[in-house]
């Protein structure tokens, strides 16, 4: 069991305690440009930006500070310096828009926020009331790098309890409605001490980098928390498409890497089929561990990186309600597709519910929704969907799982993704990790069409690869779900122009990682491609849309195979790289 002392500053544990025990010569933080801080550099500067924070900006330990822009060492200093004075932080992404933060500052009761001056124009617009902006890597004379020139170079940090707000994160799920979940010092202590120490178990001398934004608690934990728990190092940055994440890793010569399975998928895609040993585009052998999250890892993805890598990729599922992952396994221990077993401190079983609303263990083999407790839990700000998270002291993720008899946890669907047709479930996970496995498809996600005789019918979208795309290229056809992808990326998360423009990772980034689709440009510049009628009078879609439907046949229960395939050149996702089902499934329900 993990206990901590009654008072606890996570900022000061990773900071100061860390100095410590390894020394302040050590690099914390590198960016892509070639600057690096030492561990005694980072300290220097997160103490100045605290007393900004707390002699000039005013700041009381409790208020909320909202932390806004592309990861970066500043922006990773102002997250410490905001624990270290006692504060609460708001974490939002880079491409979160103007009436998204607006939402965010209201139910967060928001009074500050320090913003990268490339993220701010959306801030301005946002208006938010009463609001004290800060910027930070501008030229004025009120930027907060130039204040922090006037301020001493130690802070003392505030002696927070155990169990005092250190963060508040947003998730919106996958459906567009925020929730804040709130999570103490303590628990940004715990998910270290948990799957970081006992799964990941990073040395100090690993360099951690990936995509996920510090501001989606997926990308705090792997770039900030982990990295400096373990005294290691982490590269800020973004990087824009598989390929420049390939060319980080080989220049710098990353070894513990963090993404999704999609960019995992992009990588794939530019590493080709090459073996291991041969001769390859990027030299990425400096890697040791990549860790998948995020999404749900399809056992095709696991076993092609495998294959082109040698690495055994390690999965996980967590949530923001959860702060990071809390089923997961590494090494000899993992059983491709499957998730994992509950990461040490936590347990997880499968349950159903039952007459009186009580848990019931469901057995072996059977699905039911994924029931978790440990040292961290959900704390939704005020919302009363907590109580359908957190039932009997469980967690319910809401995702559909099944406990193999050796213990693994195995992902079937979100729980409400579940499609019945004619009586028969499908879970549309099991399906695109067949469509996957197809050599010509690089993205697939399979949804539930409303059918007046089976209740619903499965459709599947499909991104082809670049080659496959060719064979069918102008004829495929796609309208309604280009447009829900479209209106996903004008929405909540921007496309890639957007995200070049500000510099955002997120949404924008993790689409762009998947190569083999492109972003919003690609978008644009295909924006010609056909509806439904389209669809039907387009010989070459056709084409491979029954060879694809002959190639689900052929793995699985044909009652499984999608009634339609629509080709798209890209899927709707959250900022946070997540897939829009809703999306999917409002388009194919026209
Ligand atoms: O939301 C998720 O999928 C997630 C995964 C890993 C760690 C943290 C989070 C929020």
């Amino acid at each position: 069991e993990l206990r901590y002392p009654e008072r606890v500053n996570c900022g000061a544990e990773l900071l100061d305690r860390t100095i410590e025990h390894f020394g302040a010569d050590r690099v914390a933080f590198r960016a892509d440009d070639g600057e690096s801080w030492t561990y005694g550099e980072l300290q220097r500067r997160t103490d100045r930006i605290a007393h900004v924070l707390t002699s000039v900006l005013g700041v009381v330990p409790g208020n909320r500070v909202l932390l806004r822009g592309p990861n970066s060492l500043h922006l990773a200093a102002c997250w410490l310096a905001v624990m270290k004075a006692g504060a609460v932080a708001v974490t939002v992404l880079a491409a979160q828009r103007a009436h998204e933060l607006r939402t965010v500052c209201s139910i967060g009761r928001v009074s500050h926020a320090l913003c990268d001056i490339r993220s701010v124009d959306e801030l301005t617009k946002a208006e938010v009331p009463g609001l004290a902006v800060t910027v930070f890597g501008g030229e004025a004379a009120d930027d907060l790098l130039a204040l922090c020139a006037q301020q001493p170079e130690r802070y003392e940090p505030v002696q927070t309890a155990a169990d005092d707000v250190a963060l508040i994160a947003f998730t919106s799920g996958t459906t567009g409605r925020p929730k804040g979940c709130v999570h103490f010092h303590r628990d940004v202590l715990a998910v270290a001490d948990t799957f970081s120490a006992h799964v990941l178990r990073p040395e100090p001398d690993d360099l951690f980098a990936g995509s996920p934004p510090l501001g989606f608690t997926f990308g705090l934990g792997g770039l900030v928390i982990f990295p400096m728990r373990a005294g290691a190092s982490a590269l800020l940055g973004q990087w824009i498409g598989p390929e420049q994440m390939l060319a980080a890793v080989e220049r710098h010569r990353v070894t513990v890497l963090f993404t999704a399975p999609t960019a995992y998928r992009g990588m794939l895609s530019v590493l080709g089929t090459a073996a291991p040993g041969s001769e390859r585009p990027y030299d990425i052998g400096s890697l040791r561990r990549c860790v998948s999250a995020g999404e749900n890892l399809p056992a095709a993805t696991w076993s092609a990186w495998h294959e082109a890598t040698g690495l055994r990729l390690i999965n996980g599922i967590g949530a923001t309600e959860m702060l990071h992952i809390f089923v997961s396994a590494a090494d000899e221990a993992v059983r491709p597709g499957t998730t994992g077993v509950a990461v040490p401190g936590f347990e997880a079983r499968v349950v159903h519910t039952g007459p009186e609303g009580e848990l019931r263990t469901a057995p072996d083999g059977e699905p039911g929704l994924l029931a978790v407790r440990g040292p961290v839990g959900c704390r939704y700000l005020a919302d009363p969907r907590q109580r359908e998270y957190v039932r009997g002291g469980w967690n319910i993720t809401g995702d559909t799982y099944v406990r193999e008899t050796d213990g693994y946890f195995r992902y079937v669907a979100r729980a409400d993704d579940m499609i019945v047709s004619a009586g028969y479930n499908i879970a549309g996970p099991e399906v695109e990790d067949v469509l996957l496995r197809h050599p010509g498809v690089s993205e697939a996600a399979v949804v539930g069409r409303p059918d007046d005789l089976r209740g619903q019918v499965a459709v599947a979208y499909v991104v082809l690869r670049d080659g496959a795309e060719q064979r069918a290229e102008g004829r495929m056809s796609g309208g309604a779900a280009d447009r829900a992808a479209g209106e996903a990326g004008d929405g909540a998360a921007a496309g890639a122009g957007d995200g070049a423009a500000d510099g955002a990772t997120g949404g924008a980034e993790h689409r762009a990682a998947d190569g083999a689709t492109g972003g919003a440009e690609h978008r644009a510049a295909d924006g010609a491609t056909g509806g439904a009628e389209h669809r039907a009078a387009d010989g070459a879609g056709d084409e491979t849309a029954e060879e694809l439907r002959e190639f689900v046949t052929s793995h699985l229960t044909p009652y499984k195979c999608p009634r339609e395939i629509v080709f798209v050149s890209s899927l709707p996702r959250t900022p946070t790289g997540k897939l829009q089902r809703f999306l999917l499934r409002e388009a194919a329900a026209g």
